[in-house]
């Protein structure tokens, strides 16, 4: 058997216009990773959709050769959105190899049809994965049937397991300096907020990584590839010290100074003041706050928030101890039991006293029909309970290839919630710093670095165009070594 993975993440759209990933999947490099330590022989095609269409097809057919059992898959764990085109380069490559096989992996829902995929592995399931790599029986795991498609039985709050990710990025990946990397160290949140889709929210047994992991991973991708920026893919990096601890012992053993993008609970920081430091000491220096609702009843509502009086102190704080740091607050629309006026008083709390570097509005999204309940929130559940009407109009959301709910609520409607959030943004670019998300800010801190902050707001072309030089080198390399190899 001979298996490649292709991934892409794409373009992502920013307040600024469309920015080019130049970040990879680290679920991909974990499959492979996994795969090779079976022996299979196994590589990845990462930004596939940037390949010229005859190069990816000769590069392909000339490592799989004439393999007899050769496979390829796509995994859509992040952006799902090249699925379509996916099809159409499968059909392409049949052609030649009417043997290969299909399969489609990371999704969080089923997809594609038995017309064209063999097999298909939903969310979390390296260790399905693996079983049948060794041709152990998997039936047990089927989810559904067109294509057969295979997935833990996990029910939020049961124990997890699945261990967390942290890869080394191995020679063919052909890094550069110019990219990040994304770690994971642990899995598991013991909140259980009533809008969260996270799988393993609500768990009071998060697993942790190996500390040696995380440090080989790190000191890898500086020492042979340059690399000093790292995404943190926890969904929330502080509800215990432990993680901060565990990451601090990692940082002092480098010969570097690695730089963190985590998401944070801000209520959890403000409540544990001490957590700046460790913060500050794990080199955490772009973060990300859902805050979701400065609005008292709101924040209890939906489960987050405590106090939010308290939020906006320990944000003041965090400005004070730790100036460096570049924060960005994220907040949903929309939400019962808000108002338009409660609202607009506290995002001028925020921009009165400068106490995040951007923020941004989102209208609040349902999903009352996801095939895989694990990745559906309180709310998308049960939408009554929380004060929400359902309506029959959809949006489509390409990138997880499902689609979002219309609804109303005791004020407002997710029409009129998209509108205040447009306009709110439009206001909050105006007064806060930078009308970027840490998430884009650290991603251009890796491509143009030791920048001042606010500078990045002009910077996106540029952004693009050292992605797509680093792409095109990416190419280059990988071709040659798929045909080489
Ligand atoms: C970091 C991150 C990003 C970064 C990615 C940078 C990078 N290279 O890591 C950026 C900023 C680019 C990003 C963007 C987006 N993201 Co994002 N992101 C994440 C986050 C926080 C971590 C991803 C990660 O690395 N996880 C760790 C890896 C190891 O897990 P994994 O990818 O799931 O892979 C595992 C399994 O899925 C599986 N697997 C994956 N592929 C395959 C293939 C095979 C064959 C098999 C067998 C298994 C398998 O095995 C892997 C190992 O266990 C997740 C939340 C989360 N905790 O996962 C959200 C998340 C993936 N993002 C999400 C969203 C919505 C988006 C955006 C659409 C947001 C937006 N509107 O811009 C975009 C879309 C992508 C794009 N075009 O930009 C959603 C859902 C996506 C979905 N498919 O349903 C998530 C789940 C967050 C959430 N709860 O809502 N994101
Ligand atoms: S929103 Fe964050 S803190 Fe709340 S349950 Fe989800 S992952 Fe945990």
């Amino acid at each position: 058997m001979k298996f490649l993975l292709l991934s892409d993440l794409g373009m992502k759209p920013t307040k600024m216009g469309y920015m080019l990933n130049n970040n990879r999947s680290s679920g991909v490099l974990e499959v492979i990773e996994c795969a090779l330590n079976l022996g299979i022989e196994s590589t990845n095609i990462d930004y596939w959709r940037k390949w010229d269409k005859n190069l990816l097809k000769s590069s392909i057919l000339s490592w799989l050769n004439d393999e007899s059992e050769p496979w390829i898959g796509l995994s859509g764990s992040i952006d799902g959105s090249s699925t379509e085109e996916f099809k159409e380069l499968v059909h392409e490559l049949k052609k030649d190899i009417p043997q290969l096989k299909v399969l489609l992996g990371g999704y969080r829902v089923p997809v594609g049809d038995t017309e064209w995929v063999d097999m298909a592995f939903i969310g979390r399931s390296i260790n399905i994965f693996k079983d049948w790599l060794q041709g152990k029986d998997i039936s047990k795991y089927r989810f559904s049937d067109s294509p057969p498609t295979y997935k833990n039985h996990y029910t939020i709050g049961e124990m997890i397991l699945q261990d967390p990710v942290s890869p080394c990025i191995k020679e063919e990946d052909f890094f550069s300096p110019r990219e990040t990397h994304t770690i994971e160290l642990a899995l598991g949140c013991k909140f259980n907020c009533s809008f969260c889709g996270y799988d393993f929210r609500n768990n009071k047994n998060p697993v942790i990584v190996q500390e040696e992991k995380v440090y080989n991973a790190i000191k890898t991708s500086y020492e042979k590839y340059g690399i000093k920026n790292f995404y943190l893919a926890d969904d929330t990096i502080n509800e215990v010290d432990d993680k901060l601890e565990l990451l601090i012992r990692v940082v002092k053993q480098l010969d570097f100074e690695p730089e963190f993008m985590s998401f944070v609970r801000a209520d959890v920081m403000a409540g544990r003041p001490h957590q700046i430091d460790l913060l500050q000491e794990a080199k955490i220096k772009n973060m990300y706050f859902g805050i979701e609702s400065l609005n008292p009843e709101v924040a209890k509502m939906v489960r987050k928030g405590g106090n939010p009086g308290n939020v906006l102190n320990g944000l003041k704080t965090l400005k004070e101890n730790y100036p460096e740091a570049v924060t960005f607050g994220s907040f949903i629309a929309g939400l019962s039991n808000d108002s338009e006026e409660q609202i607009r008083t506290n995002i001028q709390k925020v921009i009165d006293g400068q106490l995040l570097t951007g923020a941004s509005y989102t209208p609040l999204r349902l999903y009352t029909n996801l095939e895989n309940t694990d990745v559906m929130s309180d709310i998308d559940k049960n939408p009554k309970k929380f004060g929400y009407k359902v309506l029959d109009t959809e949006m489509d959301w390409p990138e997880l290839g499902y689609s979002s709910h219309g609804w109303e609520n005791d004020w407002t409607n997710d029409t009129h919630a998209e509108e205040l959030a447009n306009e709110l943004n439009e206001y909050i670019t105006q007064h806060l710093k930078i009308p970027l998300n840490t998430f884009e800010i650290f991603a251009m801190k890796a491509m143009l670095p030791d920048m001042e902050i606010s500078a990045y707001k002009n910077m996106l072309q540029l952004h693009n165009n050292g992605t797509l030089k680093v792409i095109k080198q990416y190419i280059a390399k990988k071709s040659n070594w798929l045909v080489s190899n």
